[in-house]
């Protein structure tokens, strides 16, 4: 595996490139273009720069997160050729540009969804949690704003502004999308995709739904092993495969971490890993990275990865704000730069412990 941070750029980060380069392990990010709107055809020489930057601090790119899907792709509208022509052109721009791994997600509407950004824990850390008694009390059309007042005054990773504007429009857009049609769409996109992805050998990992359920009734197709399973299978090429999220999927108990991983051997190209711990039969809260802090048992994980040969960029996730620190919500780099710490602490005794280090 390879340990990287994620990183927004230097217009939407506290975090700067000389601070994840001198957290030990870490040795690339996983970032994108921010401002590039989906459907867009990325730009070569914003690229490129956003590239230098990135090497001239002695980092990598390891993975773009995310290449956005434009809604006409996931809801199947005629136009939507001309946005997979787009993404095509996009993907080989990468792929000329050395990249090989593409994070994406085929949610509807909302990418992640949280009720509150900064839950105060009783030591004074504040979390990202999920209630969802406080989640049907939302008016979806002002989900949105809910979301955007608690941001701390960062851009939220997925919840682009100009899209959120419309949320109205994009509901009437989705209604009639189920999961049947949801998937078919994501196949008719990957069907078109693959023979770039053979060409540049770039790996696409889907991240799966979080909450790993239905929210404000829109369809979900990525919540577990069945339909992750499905998902790999709709264009059985190994360049099709998931982002392994453990705070997406763990969100339901249900979902056995460590089972999911062995089944999707080989097609794993990405993992998120980061604890949560349940407050009740749907609520969470993002916790630390350690096991005892959530209800995740984090060794597993990564002993199901190092089992299986995930060889990937693997990341710490959502972090909860600590030290007084003032961040995009999750995204801070003291809670982060401790779950790297501990993974590839874990990590480390696992290899040891096989004998292979
Ligand atoms: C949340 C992230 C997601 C993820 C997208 C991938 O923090 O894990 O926003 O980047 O779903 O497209």
């Amino acid at each position: 595996m390879q340990m990287t941070m994620r990183w927004f750029g230097k217009a939407y980060d506290s975090v700067t490139l000389k601070q994840i380069r001198q957290t030990p392990g870490v040795s690339g990010v996983v970032t994108t273009l921010y401002g590039a709107q989906p459907g867009e055809v990325w730009g070569k020489d914003a690229f490129r720069a956003l590239k230098k930057e990135v090497e001239d601090s002695g980092l990598s790119i390891a993975g773009i997160e995310s290449v956005n899907i434009h809604d006409s792709i996931k809801i199947g509208s005629p136009d939507r050729d001309k946005y997979i022509d787009n993404y095509i052109a996009t993907l080989e721009l990468l792929g000329e540009a050395g990249i090989h791994l593409i994070c994406y997600n085929f949610m509807a509407i909302f990418d992640w969804t949280r009720s509150d950004l900064a839950k105060i824990r009783d030591d004074g850390a504040t979390v990202m949690n999920y209630e969802q008694k406080r989640i049907d009390a939302i008016e979806p059309d002002s989900m949105f704003s809910v979301m955007n007042a608690k941001s701390n005054g960062f851009a939220l990773a997925g919840w682009e502004p100009e899209r959120m504007g419309r949320l109205k429009e994009l509901f009437e857009m989705y209604r009639g999308i189920d999961e049947e049609k949801l998937s078919a769409n994501l196949r008719y996109f990957l069907e078109r995709i693959m023979p770039v992805c053979d060409k540049y050998d770039i790996n696409m990992a889907v991240h799966p739904d979080d909450p790993a359920w239905s929210v404000f009734g829109l369809p979900r197709i990525m919540t577990g092993k069945d339909k992750l399973l499905r998902s790999v299978k709709l264009v059985d090429n190994p360049h099709n495969g998931i982002t392994l999220c453990t705070g997406s999927l763990g969100t339901n108990p249900a979902n056995d971490i460590p089972d999911i991983i062995h089944a999707l051997k080989g097609r794993i190209h990405f993992a998120h890993v980061r604890n949560i711990r349940y407050t009740g039969p749907r609520d969470f809260e993002e916790s630390a990275h350690l096991s005892a802090d959530g209800s995740l048992d984090m060794f597993a994980i990564m002993k199901a990865l190092y089992d299986t040969g995930f060889k990937g960029p693997i990341r710490p996730d959502h972090g909860r704000m600590i030290w007084g620190e003032a961040a995009m919500p999750g995204y801070g780099l003291y809670d982060r730069a401790l779950g790297v710490s501990y993974l590839s602490g874990l990590w480390e005794a696992i290899e040891k412990m096989s004998g292979l280090r």
